[in-house]
């Protein structure tokens, strides 16, 4: 009897053992991860509003490419171009309860999260794209992103979105003046708002996934993005003229779920960031090299370019530095604009 007893046991033991292990697999635990336990497959979501030939999603294959890479497999990114996951504030939103893993998303909608963001979306403010890399890869944009934290998002980098120029379906645009009384679309960005007001415009808040039917339906005249966006948008069909303001620098932070980066072990955390970097370095060439090949495109589907005197449009928005600067500080802004 006692022999029976005991095979009895061996087999039940045997048999937990194996549903242990078929449990486990539900998770399908990646390769082990070079020394450590073997981590589980993570799956992150990576939305952004721009269609998929733009180089923010160009940008992220590179960052899915080295993440995937670097973890063994352990990783593995999914990417949602063209709004899928929603317009920017809505997918940040997602970041704070995880419902969204990874946005790349301009700074338009951050001040939402982070006030002080904003300050870079001052007028006129960065003089040139090494000028902007230079301060928002060091302590100024590191110190900006650290402030997502308490939000419940990391700051991986900063990417680039670029600068800025005024598009329209009415008029060329050659001084402030010709802004006047113009239905333009702005990013739901108050300083964005506050420059075109100055302006004398009439500025509209709106997500980017309303924007291409709002022009076609006439109920704006014209909106402001970089080249890359007005060619991956395809706004020649519903924009005549483009304004060469370059009126703002926009970046384009990488931001990812405290709650979905907690949960990654210490090597998927420093592949992440690792990816991060080396991807925001190739998606800036890629949004120069778009700025040159897409103007000469979007120009011979039509659109009409309009260099600007650039110093008229600065003088213009000067007054929104004043109302501004008690908010983000002036130090810091003085620290910005003097930063060789
Ligand atoms: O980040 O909303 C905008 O105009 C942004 O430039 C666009 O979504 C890319």
């Amino acid at each position: 009897m006692r022999r029976f007893a005991k095979l009895t046991a061996v087999a039940v033991t045997g048999l937990l053992l194996a549903v242990t292990v078929v449990g486990c697999g539900s998770s399908q635990p990646a390769p082990s991860t070079g020394g450590n336990t073997a981590a589980k497959k993570v799956v992150l979501k990576a939305g952004s509003t721009p269609p998929e030939s733009h180089p923010y999603n160009l940008g992220l294959k590179k960052f899915k490419e080295i993440v995937e890479k670097e973890t063994n497999g352990s990783v593995e990114v999914q990417i949602f171009p063209n709004s899928a996951l929603g317009g920017e504030r809505e997918m940040v939103e997602g970041l704070q309860i995880g419902s969204v893993d990874v946005v790349v998303t301009s700074t338009g909608p951050l001040g939402n999260f982070v006030p002080q963001m904003n300050v870079v979306d001052l007028p006129f403010l960065f003089r040139d794209n090494a000028h902007a890399w230079k301060v928002l890869d060091g302590p100024i944009g590191q110190d900006l992103l650290k402030k997502f934290e308490a939000k419940g998002i990391v700051g991986l980098a900063v990417w680039e979105n670029g600068f800025r120029n005024v598009t329209n379906s009415k008029r060329e645009i050659k001084t402030p003046e010709d802004l006047k009384g113009l239905k333009l679309r702005t990013m739901e960005n108050k300083v964005h708002m506050a420059a075109f007001k100055a302006m004398g415009a009439d500025p509209t808040p709106m997500a980017m996934p309303e924007v291409f039917t709002a022009l076609q339906n006439k109920t704006i005249d014209g909106q402001e993005n970089p080249i890359p966006i007005i060619a991956a948008n395809r706004m020649e069909e519903v924009q005549k003229y483009v304004s060469l303001t370059g009126h703002v620098y926009s970046p384009a932070p990488l931001l990812i779920s405290k709650t979905t980066f907690d949960k990654l072990t210490k090597e998927q955390q420093d592949a992440i960031k690792k990816a991060a970097l080396e991807a925001r370095d190739y998606e800036r060439q890629q949004i120069q090299k778009q700025v040159d090949e897409e103007s000469a495109k979007l120009k011979t589907k039509g659109m009409i370019f309009t260099t600007v005197d650039k110093k008229l449009f600065q003088d213009a928005t000067a007054s929104v530095y004043k109302q501004y600067e008690n908010e983000f500080g002036k130090d810091l802004i003085d620290k910005i604009l003097n930063t060789k």
